[in-house]
């Protein structure tokens, strides 16, 4: 066997791709397929033995820009051919939860606009974003009272992978519901470095109902890519859950080096616009950014799991 160091050096996810030599692999593209491969394809994400279920034009990709025009009509997004730079700022005051940065500052270049509730970003004050959730609830009433909805498909396509469950929107004990998907606009090459999201484990929310789950999952549908001299910004896997082993290497910026040395596979998943994918957030995962023209927007949603709960839960 050749020396591969230098290769690490220059990407070492390459490597761990190029000794993969297992089985895990997305599994799609439509639902006979799915079911095929999988016949609980949520219990087999959950427990990490596929990386992820791949629903290809889930919500056609003509429909996708028209919805992007919507958006800009709306004044929800910039339209880019004409300014990043924020005249006010939508979220003012949110800060990311990655970097601790307010996320548009005026006068800054946009890098990214949320439009929806974050229980990541605003969970620290339940009343604030239960609040929150219902305008969420409200606005996209509004907005898709007469198109075609994309927050329906992405519950409907997780309702056909998870059999005997039922997939509803998080909720509290009193009935008042999360907001059910965001959509998040990521201009100028924003990426996501390698990390996982849990409302257990990372973000420790006790005093939420979806703290019970066990298992933490991703529906993410591709509404525009970002892409530059032909390369698109798209999802990184790791077969690797966050541990305690991993956990300073992540906080040190050297996940890339574990995941080296330690032979972790890996599966990019390439995504066009209308492709929808789930996947579990416990597994570390990234975006690599790419600066191109268009902003990569995303409808994504997080989705709470364990084999003994009746209910699916969905949030954002
Ligand atoms: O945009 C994606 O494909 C995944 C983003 C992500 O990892 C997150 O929002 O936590
Ligand atoms: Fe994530």
């Amino acid at each position: 066997m050749h020396d591969l160091r230098p290769f690490r050096l220059w990407n070492p996810y390459l490597v761990a791709e190029m000794m993969n030599k297992s089985n895990w692999k997305p599994i799609g593209s439509e639902l006979s397929a799915i079911l095929d491969a999988e016949p609980n394809p949520i219990a087999a994400l959950a427990a990490g033995t596929i990386p992820a279920v791949v629903f290809r034009q889930a919500f056609p990709a003509n429909e996708c820009s028209e919805l992007v025009q919507f958006l800009v009509d709306e004044e929800l997004i910039f339209d880019s051919t004409k300014s990043l730079v924020a005249a006010g700022a939508l979220d003012a005051g949110v800060t990311d939860k990655w970097t601790g940065l307010e996320i548009n500052p005026v006068g800054t270049p946009r890098r990214r606009i949320d439009i929806g509730t974050s229980l990541g970003n605003l969970g620290g004050d339940q009343e604030h974003f239960l609040n929150d959730s219902a305008e969420t609830h409200q606005l996209f009433g509004r907005l898709f009272e007469n198109r075609p909805n994309p927050v329906r498909l992405i519950y409907d396509r997780l309702q056909e992978i998870a059999p005997g469950k039922k997939v509803v929107t998080a909720y509290e004990p009193d009935g008042r519901q999360y907001g059910p998907a965001i959509f998040r606009v990521h201009y100028g090459g924003y990426a996501y470095g390698p990390h996982f999201d849990s409302v257990h484990n990372r973000e420790q929310r006790t005093d939420y109902s979806v703290y019970k789950y066990k298992s933490q999952l991703a529906g993410v549908l591709c509404v525009q890519n970002s892409t530059l001299n032909g390369v698109a910004a798209q999802g990184i896997i790791h077969r690797q859950f966050w541990n305690e082993e991993v956990d300073p290497w992540m906080k040190s910026g050297r996940f890339a080096q574990y995941a080296a040395e330690h032979d972790v596979e890996s599966v990019q998943v390439d995504l066009e616009p209308g492709d929808l994918y789930f996947f579990n957030t416990g597994l570390i995962h990234e975006v690599p950014g790419v600066p191109g023209e268009l902003p990569r927007i995303v409808l994504a949603t997080f989705i709470g799991y364990s084999d003994d709960e009746d209910e699916v839960m969905v949030w954002s």
